[in-house]
């Protein structure tokens, strides 16, 4: 049985890479912090399977911030595979706690790497990147080759992160893969990122407990994907022979009008009447013109996305509507 790593597992990305990694046959373990509830949501039907675990799934405590705990875990599995996910994955807060974006998202994953280096065999290693280490890039789409311009603590933090993962493979002979992922979202987002704040407003709008959704720039752009189809993508990158960067992405910008537009639609309301803008969303920078190029995935590793937007903003809002009732 293959055994797996992974680090951030209750999160969008760790639950549905667990699941995957679960169908295929692996042992898969993950690291989880200390909080003050045990509801480990995204991971709770898993949890209750007991054919699952304690039998191929495993959690343990363990913190980016503290490398003995990291280190005892990542000597205790011996992983063929590590998925390193975890992170303070928001870039508006980031302009809010800086230090500690780039102590866990850039330092931390630079100790990672340093364990794994140590190791007898050392893992394969998958870093999730993100589309924010370009922040305004000269030229869209942007692809493998194009070259980092951060605007965001989170985007430098990113940036820094995936410089390390590349300078690990070329100086070590790590096989260490980035994926540069551009934004992808599920009922399973985080309740602060847009779409699912968009979606979650609509229905509960529809179902008459408010009238009012409040958001930031309205005109901002992304190139939103499916995050199940994201999590297939970092898997295959970790069986290519060789390791490889991979950017992706769908290749298709929408704004956040956009989401609006189709989640509200989805549920046959007038969004006009509803969504108000409120400057304590801007943030102090946006990138612009994120677009991606994911045609060495495509090539390379046969990965497309493959739901496409109003299907999943359609999706996310009825998932939404759905825990209401
Ligand atoms: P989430 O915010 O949903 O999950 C982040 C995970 O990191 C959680 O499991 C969280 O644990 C864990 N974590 C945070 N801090 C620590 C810490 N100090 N020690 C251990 N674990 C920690 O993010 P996503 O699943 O959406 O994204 C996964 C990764 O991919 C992130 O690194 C993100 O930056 C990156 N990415 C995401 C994209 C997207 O669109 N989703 C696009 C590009 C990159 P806890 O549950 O305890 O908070
Ligand atoms: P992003 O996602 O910053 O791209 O990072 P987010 O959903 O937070 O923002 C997308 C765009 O929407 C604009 N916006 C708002 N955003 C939030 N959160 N709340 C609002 O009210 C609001 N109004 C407008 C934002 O300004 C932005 O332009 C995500 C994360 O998953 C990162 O971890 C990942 O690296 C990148 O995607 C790629």
């Amino acid at each position: 049985m293959p055994s797996a790593l992974i680090t951030g597992i209750t999160g969008q990305d760790g639950s549905y890479l667990t699941e995957l990694l679960l169908d295929k046959g692996y042992e898969v373990h993950g690291i989880v912090r200390r909080t003050s509830s045990l509801d480990r949501s995204r991971l709770s039907d898993l949890y209750r399977d007991e054919a699952v675990y304690g039998e191929r799934l495993f959690l343990h405590y363990a913190d980016l911030d503290d490398p003995t705990t990291l280190r005892r875990v990542l000597a205790k599995v011996g992983p063929e595979e590590v998925y390193h996910l975890a992170g303070q994955s928001h870039v508006g807060l980031s302009f809010e706690i800086p230090e500690s974006t780039c102590d866990l998202t850039a330092m931390g994953t630079l100790r990672l790497l340093e364990m794994i280096r140590d190791l007898e065999t050392p893992a394969r290693f998958y870093h999730a990147s993100s589309s924010e280490v370009f922040g305004r890039p000269e030229h869209s789409p942007q692809n493998e080759a194009t070259p980092f311009a951060p605007v965001t603590p989170y985007g430098c933090a990113k940036a820094f992160a995936t410089q390390m993962t590349s300078v690990y493979r070329k100086s070590f002979g790590l096989f260490a893969v980035n994926g540069i992922m551009f934004n992808h979202e599920s009922p399973r987002r985080g309740e602060n990122f847009v779409t699912r704040k968009i979606c979650r407003a609509a229905a509960e709008i529809k179902a008459g407990r408010r009238t009012e959704l409040t958001l930031g720039d309205l005109s901002a752009q992304r190139d939103w994907g499916y995050a199940p189809d994201y999590v297939k993508g970092m898997w295959l990158s970790l069986q290519h022979e060789t390791p490889e960067d991979f950017v992706f992405a769908t290749g298709q910008l929408h704004s956040v009008r956009d989401v609006v537009e189709a989640a509200f639609g989805a549920l046959g309301l007038e969004w006009e009447a509803h969504v108000r803008k409120d400057p304590r969303f801007l943030r102090p920078a946006e990138p612009v013109a994120l677009i991606g190029d994911a045609s060495k995935a495509k090539r390379l590793l046969n990965w497309a996305p493959e739901q496409p937007f109003e299907s999943f903003v359609a999706e996310m809002t009825e998932s939404e509507l759905a825990a209401l009732v």
